[in-house]
């Protein structure tokens, strides 16, 4: 016969689960309060005292708290000697453990006196929820009302599969760990100390966050990345200079090619890939030598001689690439202030984003979508594309998920020339990115002599919007934001479609004669 032990606070559906339980012939132990409601429903129970032979104690703080109810939870029935001292310590198995948890959260989020709240952190429910989660090649548990009509079925079909068992025992331990982790961090922020808070727990201090008046600390998840770089030099990382090389690495390895990012305030200011990573980073300076001064670097492959020899006269706060070649740490280790970091990127996993009162947790964005090649985007309008044009559109694609929504990126050559970003209108995006290539980039081959010089590069160059490729990270709601683009010079452009007034959009493509591109996917970065 089996036997099911049912404890919880909050009694939704219990009556439900306690009867389909009885009329599969489960024998059922039940804790002070949920055993009256069960009696009262007319379900017969066996009190938790009277297998323990103890009485409920201590303001109900010990119910449960007993070998003959956690040797019944913990008791490997697969060993021989477990079964022979189940025997003879006349314990009892349990099959089945059906627990929620007293109301801390919510207690909490009422305003409750701190003893009213103290009262309301579980420790026999939790005990009883991981000694069976343990013990799930035996054990089935249920932490919440709605695994019951599931449990109802199992227990219909003659019991738990192994696989249902273990799957119950995983959501049980990151049950009670989250409930462990609301009460470190109230307990951390009562004694004043949210550093030790469970949830965001301190690996090192930073000097401040993103202003001096923010404290701040880096918390290191151990999967690698940005938080495990290794720095060989230069001064203590930032709160900024980490979050923005962050974004320059993960800029620089959505490209296969040698490719380098030059990030300012979480966008490119250059973005570039070349056969060779100095070509790259050429390139990427090229883009908008002013902005890129205090710039935080990316490369995805090893940093050579020439490239450290090209970045040594520009002031930049980070450099960060998987490897540095000797020569070019010698080089970049000159320069004092500077941040060189060996970083293995990290470019799964999630985006966690905090909103009051909690998290929105999403599967980090790649370019690596149907959308995102070429060959899967539709010849919407205009002649098709020539080769070179397809490479160079199918870049400004790559490049433009990096940038702040709404993101409007120029391209020639596999570089960015001109990037329009982080503005509340498209059309904006546009006019900025045509604005910014025709006033602010730098000839390639002279660039990276003159910029450790002359930080501030203030020569005009050509009009770099003509004849360069758009990408657009999100759809053109309006034509105007393309007839901006196609007044400048602009050859070709991709964007994502799926706008209402896409044939306003397509018409004036084929009215300009220009290539229209459209990928289906969508890459907003706000
Ligand atoms: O006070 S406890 O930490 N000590 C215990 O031994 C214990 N056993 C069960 N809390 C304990 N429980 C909790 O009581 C369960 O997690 C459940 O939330 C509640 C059910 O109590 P009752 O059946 O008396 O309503």
């Amino acid at each position: 016969m089996a036997r099911a032990l049912i404890s919880v606070f909050d009694k939704t559906g219990i009556i439900d689960l306690a009867r389909a339980f009885a009329q599969a012939g489960i024998d059922i132990v039940s804790s002070g309060g949920t055993a009256a409601a069960l009696r009262e429903a007319g379900i017969s129970v066996t009190g938790v005292e009277e297998v323990t032979g103890f009485p409920e104690c201590f303001d109900g703080r010990v119910k449960t708290l007993h070998p003959l109810i956690h040797g019944g939870l913990l008791a490997d029935r697969r060993r021989p000697e477990h079964v022979e001292q189940m025997a003879r310590l006349g314990i009892e198995p349990i099959d089945i453990v059906v627990v929620n948890l007293y109301p801390f959260a919510e207690t909490l989020a009422s305003g409750a006196e701190v003893d009213e709240i103290i009262e309301q952190i579980d420790i026999g429910g939790p005990a009883m929820v991981r000694a069976s989660a343990k013990n799930h090649a035996s054990v089935a548990v249920l932490t919440s009302p709605e695994q019951y009509a599931d449990a109802i079925a199992a227990v219909g079909r003659g019991g738990f599969t192994d696989e249902e068992r273990r799957s119950l025992a995983a959501r049980a331990f990151a049950h009670t760990a989250a409930y462990d982790a609301a009460v470190a961090t109230w307990m951390a922020g009562l004694v004043g100390d949210e550093h030790i808070g469970l949830a965001l727990p301190k690996t090192r201090s930073l000097r401040y966050g993103e202003n001096p008046h923010q404290s701040a600390w880096l918390s290191a998840d151990g999967s690698g990345g940005v938080a495990a770089a290794i720095q060989h030099g230069g001064k203590e990382m930032s709160y900024n200079n980490y979050r923005d090389t962050d974004a320059a690495v993960r800029a620089a390895y959505d490209h296969d090619r040698p490719a380098v990012a030059v990030i300012k305030h979480m966008n490119p200011c250059g973005l570039a890939v070349a056969d060779d990573i100095a070509q790259a980073h050429a390139r990427a300076h090229a883009c908008d030598p002013v902005s890129a001064y205090g710039g935080v670097i990316a490369a995805n492959r090893t940093v050579t001689r020439a490239m450290a020899e090209q970045v040594a006269p520009i002031f930049t706060e980070v450099i960060a690439a998987p490897g540095f070649d000797d020569e070019a740490l010698e080089v970049l280790r000159k320069k004092k202030n500077l941040r060189i970091l060996t970083v293995q990127p990290d470019l799964t996993g999630r985006d966690i984003t905090q909103i009051s009162g909690g998290w929105l947790v999403q599967d980090r964005d790649r370019v690596d979508e149907p959308g995102d090649r070429s060959t899967g985007w539709t010849h919407a309008a205009g002649p098709a594309a020539d080769e070179e044009t397809l490479a160079d559109l199918e870049f400004a694609w790559r490049a433009v998920r990096s940038v702040r929504s709404n993101a409007v990126l120029l391209a020639k050559d596999g570089a960015t020339v001109g990037v329009g970003m982080g503005q509340v209108n498209r059309v904006d995006s546009c006019r900025l990115a045509v604005e910014r290539a025709n006033t602010l980039g730098a000839p390639v081959d002279s660039d990276v002599e003159t910029a450790g010089g002359a930080q501030q590069s203030d020569r005009p160059s050509e009009e770099r919007a003509r004849g360069s490729v758009a990408a657009s990270d999100a759809f053109f709601p309006f034509a105007d934001g393309f007839k901006v683009l196609a007044d400048a010079g602009v050859r070709a452009v991709v964007q994502p479609g799926g706008s209402i007034r896409d044939e306003e959009v397509i018409a004036a493509a084929n009215a300009a004669g220009i290539p229209m591109y459209v990928t289906g996917t969508r890459h907003f970065a706000h």
